[in-house]
């Protein structure tokens, strides 16, 4: 259980270092330790056009970089204690600039997140990285902070560190079971860099009811000594609402994502929460869905309530394939049957799309070209298989003698290439393939749905790997530009945003100190009484 700020006393400063966008485990770790008396700031590094998500300019990147003038920012700030939510694609960046700073200052650095979770032990054979929190960090972090300065007296749950050559392994904490007890996203710490408004980044739950072998939940939800408690967890619509509504207010909010594995995944809550959300937010919004928790109710509800689009897996078109080696249990009829309540809900739907799987019969690709041809989505979103450390896929293919120990070690180590590399794809031919079923896919949302289904892979011309995947980009910004993606335009305004803010600093100009966001006390959250409203979904291992 979360206990709130009860035990806490004493200000430690934390500085939490990001790059990219919005993190949320940061926003949300920030309001607890400010929840809990202690000041927190935000060391970002906006990496723009090498963001570690679309964009990867060999030029401009190194241009935009801004990671010395963060470390010096950091350095003088002097913080208590150096904070990192990390995910594998930028964890290598997390340990340089965890090295860099603690060459000039004496600070503990903790990293948490996805990435440390899964291999623990790797992040602590850096000797910058001092603490490492494997699971949810709600409570790990402020009784760290109690803890500082020095070495916790007694283990504390979910944290491990190194002392001499072994490590102290404190005990796993069960999964924070009510949510509501949580305070709301830190949005303040972001105030800076991210223009808030534009896309207001929020999750109504944790968990997912999957295990896919490919996704961070098949290990996370089964690390060991959480059982006890749900895995998916949702908040209470009168808790959402209360965000949601003074988010508004404060920043005038745009647009929605909601980023929950499944924000479907509670039909109950869910017509609850529509209902409000229209009445109290009215803004377009865009979620996640999954082909076996979404209906015509469902798609209508979403319609009506002003979302502008849904993102689905598909991941692979072959139903036996997918049961078998991805754990992904909806058969074709759940699939179709949610592409079609979409469609007569008139709801644009994003899907994602795994391409070089081991093993996928080639005909998948087939079966794949004729659905996207019938139901013709907004997008057709193709990832290359990535490996990631801590999933059985990953383990799978070691075992299968498809990934080498040292490959392995690789991308336990953060060495794994993302997906818009195609290192998993086999040889020449193979990717020759994919490619072209790539190409294809990107290509057909753009077309009227006679052609659609006319075009074939075999006419897609062959091309060369730097041309292939050139082609594929420029299909998918078209594709962005001619529906005025609202994702595509606030991706775009972020990046003018920032580079009007980082101009001094290109020109010379020393960057401003790191901006220190004092306690808030019990006023944002867990102080009041809390209704027990949050429901719970019973976790059942991928079960169907
Ligand atoms: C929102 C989201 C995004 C957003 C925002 C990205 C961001 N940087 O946060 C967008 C859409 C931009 C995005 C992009 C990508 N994402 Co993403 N994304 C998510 C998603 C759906 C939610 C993350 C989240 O905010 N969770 C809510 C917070 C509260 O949870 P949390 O971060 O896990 O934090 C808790 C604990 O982990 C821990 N903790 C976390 N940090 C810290 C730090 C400390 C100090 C401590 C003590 C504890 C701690 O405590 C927190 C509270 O309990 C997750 C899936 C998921 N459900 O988590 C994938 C996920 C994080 N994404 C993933 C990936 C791979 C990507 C992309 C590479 C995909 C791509 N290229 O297309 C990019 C990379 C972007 C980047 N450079 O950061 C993977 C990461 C896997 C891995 N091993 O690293 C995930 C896990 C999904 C998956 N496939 O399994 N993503
Ligand atoms: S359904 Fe989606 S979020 Fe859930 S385990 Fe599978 S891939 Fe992950």
């Amino acid at each position: 259980m979360y206990h709130g700020a009860k035990w806490y006393s004493g200000t430690v400063r934390v500085t939490f270092v990001a790059l990219g966008q919005e993190q949320l485990g940061i926003s949300l770790l920030s309001a607890v330790l400010r929840h809990a008396g202690h000041s927190t700031s935000l060391a970002f590094n906006p990496a723009l056009f090498h963001d570690r998500y679309f964009l990867d300019l060999p030029l401009l990147g190194p241009l935009c970089d801004r990671t010395p003038q963060m470390i010096d920012q950091i350095v003088e700030a002097k913080p208590d204690l150096l904070a990192f939510s990390v995910i594998t694609p930028i964890y290598t960046w997390c340990v340089e600039v965890a090295r860099a700073v603690k060459a000039r200052l004496d600070v503990p650095v903790i990293f948490g997140g996805v990435h440390p979770s899964a291999v623990p032990e790797v992040c602590l054979e850096n000797s910058c990285v001092d603490y490492v929190c494997v699971g949810e960090g709600d409570e790990a972090l402020p009784m760290l902070c109690e803890a500082l300065p020095g070495r916790p007296r007694a283990p504390i749950p979910n944290l491990w560190w190194r002392d001499g050559k072994s490590i102290v392994r404190g005990p796993a904490a069960p999964f924070v079971q009510d949510l509501d007890a949580l305070p709301f996203w830190d949005k303040e710490l972001w105030e800076d860099e991210i223009r808030i408004a534009d896309n207001y980044l929020t999750m109504m739950s944790r968990g997912c009811p999957y295990r896919c072998t490919f996704c961070f939940n098949n290990f996370f939800a089964r690390l060991p000594g959480r059982s006890g408690g749900k895995y998916v967890r949702q908040r209470s619509i009168e808790r959402a609402m209360e965000e949601l509504i003074s988010a508004k207010a404060r920043y005038g909010i745009r647009h929605v994502d909601f980023e929950d594995d499944i924000f479907t995944v509670d039909k109950a809550w869910l017509r609850g929460f529509l209902d409000e959300y229209k009445r109290e937010i009215g803004v377009p919004f865009q979620c996640l869905v999954h082909p076996r928790y979404v209906d015509r109710e469902i798609a209508r509800w979403l319609a009506d309530a002003g979302c502008e689009h849904v993102q689905m897996g598909v991941q692979s078109a072959d139903e036996e394939y997918k049961r078998k080696q991805l754990l992904r249990m909806e058969k074709e009829a759940h699939l179709e049957g949610a592409l079609e309540a979409l469609a007569d809900a008139k709801l644009g739907v994003n899907l994602d799309h795994i391409l070089g799987l081991p093993g996928e019969p080639p005909s998948a690709q087939e079966r794949a070209r004729e659905l996207y041809a019938r139901f013709g989505p907004r997008m057709v979103q193709t990832f290359w298989l990535t490996h990631l450390p801590g999933i059985e896929l990953t383990r799978e293919a070691v075992a299968a003698g498809l990934l080498s120990t040292e490959e392995y070690d690789r991308i336990n180590r953060g060495g794994t290439r993302l997906f818009h590399s195609r290192e998993a794809a086999g040889q020449d031919a193979q990717q020759r393939f994919y490619q072209r079923y790539e190409v294809l896919f990107r290509l057909m949302p753009l077309l009227p749905k006679w052609a659609r289904e006319r075009v074939r892979a075999e006419q897609v011309p062959e091309m060369n790997t730097g041309t292939a995947t050139a082609v594929s980009f420029l299909l998918a910004v078209t594709n962005l530009a001619a529906r005025r993606d609202q994702e595509a335009l606030n991706y775009a305004r972020h990046h003018l945003h920032t580079l009007r803010r980082q101009l001094p600093e290109l020109l010379g100009r020393r960057a401003p100190p790191l901006r220190w966001l004092p306690p808030t006390g019990n006023q944002s959250a867990a102080g009041r009484t809390v209704a027990p409203q949050a429901s719970a979904i019973a976790t059942s291992d991928g079960a169907m």
